[in-house]
């Protein structure tokens, strides 16, 4: 098939692996709202209260109990079917499913859970412990100079260029288990159909952005999914 695809998935496709979303009624974490504490503001605020809701997360990714499920592998055989390069995937989520199942052409748009960013000199390392307010930063020695290497609410998503490029010369776009609610990433369907493509949504229930998709399909990731793309 001489298809360019661009897949963007979401919190839903890593539900069934055990990772809550963001926005289901019992989304939220110890009463906070993700818009209150995944900001730069809150960070300036309380590091602490931040750093923690990032290291339980860690924790849990790195507990062994949280594995990629039958969504996340279907994508990555998708991806293995087409020549290089034809099957972009662009996560917003900041778990490690999509490269443990096997995808390789992978955007983070979000940002990934097991590195830090040092504020200093914006390099990053792997973390796969606890990021405290005192720890020493291996880049620049100052202590709690590292941040999640995530993309907060006001901050710039990254390799947006790329991003991009690639919905202009799109043939297929699917989005995978995200609400619609967070921007620019619930505006990328538009943009795919600017430029011509088919856009298709797979996700448990109609999103917010449901109207702008061609063609919707509603229920678990590890059904849908699978069914779509094999
Ligand atoms: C299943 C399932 C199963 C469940 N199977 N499905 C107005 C217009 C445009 C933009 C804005 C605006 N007002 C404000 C903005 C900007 C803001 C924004 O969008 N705010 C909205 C709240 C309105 N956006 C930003 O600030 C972004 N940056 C930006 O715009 O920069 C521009 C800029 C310009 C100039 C200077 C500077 C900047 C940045 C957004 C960063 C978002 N960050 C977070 C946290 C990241 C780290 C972390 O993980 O902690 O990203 S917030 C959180 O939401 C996280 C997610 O990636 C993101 C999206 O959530 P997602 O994945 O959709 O999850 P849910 O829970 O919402 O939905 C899950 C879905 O799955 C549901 O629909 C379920 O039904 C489904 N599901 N189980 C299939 N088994």
């Amino acid at each position: 098939m001489a298809e360019n695809i661009v897949i963007l998935t979401g919190a839903g496709i890593s539900a069934e692996s055990g990772i809550k979303t963001f926005r289901a009624a019992d989304g939220l974490w110890e009463n906070h709202r993700v818009e209150d504490v995944a900001t730069p503001e809150a960070f300036l605020r309380d590091a602490t209260l931040v750093q923690t809701f990032y290291n339980k997360r860690r924790e849990q990714l790195l507990s062994g109990a949280i594995k990629p499920n039958a969504a996340h592998q279907a994508l990555a055989k998708l991806e293995q079917a087409f020549p290089a390069g034809q099957v972009l995937l662009v996560t917003q989520n900041i778990d490690n499913l999509h490269e443990r199942a096997g995808s390789r052409n992978l955007i983070h748009m979000h940002g990934e859970l097991l590195k830090g960013r040092c504020q200093a000199s914006g390099g990053l390392v792997e973390v796969t412990g606890e990021l405290t307010p005192t720890l020493p930063c291996p880049l620049c020695g100052a202590k709690g100079c590292l941040r999640p290497h995530v993309v907060w609410f006001g901050e710039m998503p990254l390799e947006m260029e790329r991003i991009y490029q690639a919905l202009a010369s799109c043939d297929r776009f699917i989005s995978i288990g995200t609400s619609g609610n967070v921007y620019p990433a619930a505006g990328f369907v538009e943009e795919a159909n600017r430029h011509g493509a088919h856009t298709v949504e797979l996700n448990l229930e109609p999103s917010q952005r449901l109207t702008a998709f061609a063609e919707h399909k509603h229920g678990l990731a590890t059904e849908l999914v699978p069914a779509y793309v094999e």
